[in-house]
């Protein structure tokens, strides 16, 4: 049977994150589809994040005396029903007409934390007015002008978001065939509210100047000027290598997400589970470390907070989930995981 409100519908059947993924196949244009489900190359770092989880094995243990399986976790003074964040995604105004105003509701209703993209279809005002009263994070793309993403993080700080995400792995977007095959362009409506005249293509970097995109690429000075001038705390998002974990703590950043942009910008990266014990090992205890990339099932969650992630994030299921079933998909999905989460715990101890 399927259940429907006036914030969507879960379909019948869909009773995990990989359910979505047919409806939305289904229903999302072939360009809309290129750009949601494609990756960078041939796809094989995209495959990697998911086959680093399918090989992690769980050891069950048995009579435990535990009675809350929940897994709550604090970030930066608040704290969250879930380990599970939504990671920050461009142009949700291709995928349902409530865009980021949807998925940010659905993340409020479960409470857990939502990242807004710098290249949110609305304006982030606009998403933070959606809050009702649960956390947002802003994801900064730094801008080639530093007045520019100094205004942004302004306005960030103004409207009440809680932490800086910098996403530092894609100075170009890498090499995208699968979007460049079916010739997927941004709709013109849709074109980022946050940045005003914005018309660059965000998947082909040769055909928009490679030279003109790297002169504008942000450096480790420029991340360091950001942190010093913020009063949010900031984590780098993209970081697989340890020494440049290091760095951006020493720089002044919380911490790092371990990420490889879900396999979108440099095919042949290692999976980001797999970079993410060493990171820990190498940051202590202190930092915050999330990770994300093939994150699918509670299991997952369970994992990766076995091998030092404070808590996770996930990007493709949920954009899914908004496609189908709009902000009460988005909330399904959050919950699910959340549920599995609690299982794992139930039947193999905390993490
Ligand atoms: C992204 N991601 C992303 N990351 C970011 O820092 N800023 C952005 O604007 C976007 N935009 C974006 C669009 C789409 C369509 C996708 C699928 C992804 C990357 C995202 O935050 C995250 O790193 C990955 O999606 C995680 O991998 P999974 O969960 O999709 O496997
Ligand atoms: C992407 C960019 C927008 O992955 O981050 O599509």
């Amino acid at each position: 049977m399927s259940e429907a409100s006036e914030f969507g519908e879960i379909p019948p059947g869909v009773v995990s994150l990989g359910d979505w993924e047919a409806p939305a196949r289904d229903r999302l244009d072939p360009g809309v589809r290129a750009y949601l489900a494609g990756h960078a190359g041939d796809g094989v770092t995209a495959r990697r994040n998911r086959d680093a989880f399918l090989a992690a094995e769980i050891v069950p243990r048995v009579l435990l005396d535990e009675r809350d399986a929940e897994t709550p976790v604090d970030l930066f003074g608040r704290r969250i029903a879930m380990p599970i964040l939504v990671a920050p995604v461009a142009h949700q105004g291709l995928f349902h007409r409530e865009a980021e105003r949807g998925s940010a509701m659905a993340a409020s209703a479960v409470d857990t934390i939502f990242v807004a993209s710098t290249l949110s279809t609305l304006p982030l005002e606009a998403i933070a007015a959606a809050a009702d009263g649960g956390g947002q994070w802003f994801q900064l793309y730094p801008q080639a002008d530093s007045g520019l993403t100094d205004e942004l993080v302004a306005r960030a700080e103004a409207v009440g978001f809680e932490a800086l995400m910098i996403t530092v792995d894609a100075p170009v977007f890498g090499v995208r065939n699968v979007e460049q095959r079916v010739g997927f362009r941004l709709p013109v409506e849709l074109a980022p509210a946050n940045l005003v005249g914005w018309a660059r293509m965000t998947t082909s970097a040769a055909a928009d100047g490679l030279a003109a995109l790297l002169a504008g690429r942000p450096t480790w000075a420029e991340v360091e000027r950001i942190i010093g001038r913020t009063r949010l705390p900031v984590l780098l998002k993209g970081i697989l290598d340890t020494a440049d974990a290091e760095r951006a703590v020493a720089i002044g950043a919380a911490g790092v997400v371990v990420s490889n942009h879900g396999g979108r910008v440099l095919d042949l990266a290692p999976a980001s589970l797999d970079r993410l014990a060493p990171i820990r090992e190498r940051l202590g205890d202190d930092a915050v470390v999330l990770l994300d990339g093939g994150v699918r099932r509670g299991a997952d969650v369970w994992v990766a907070l076995r091998r030092g992630a404070d808590a996770v994030m996930v990007g493709r299921p949920l954009i899914e989930a908004l496609a189908v079933g709009g902000p009460l998909g988005v909330a399904h999905a959050l919950r699910t995981l959340a549920e599995e989460t609690a299982i794992t715990v139930a039947l193999a101890g905390r993490p």
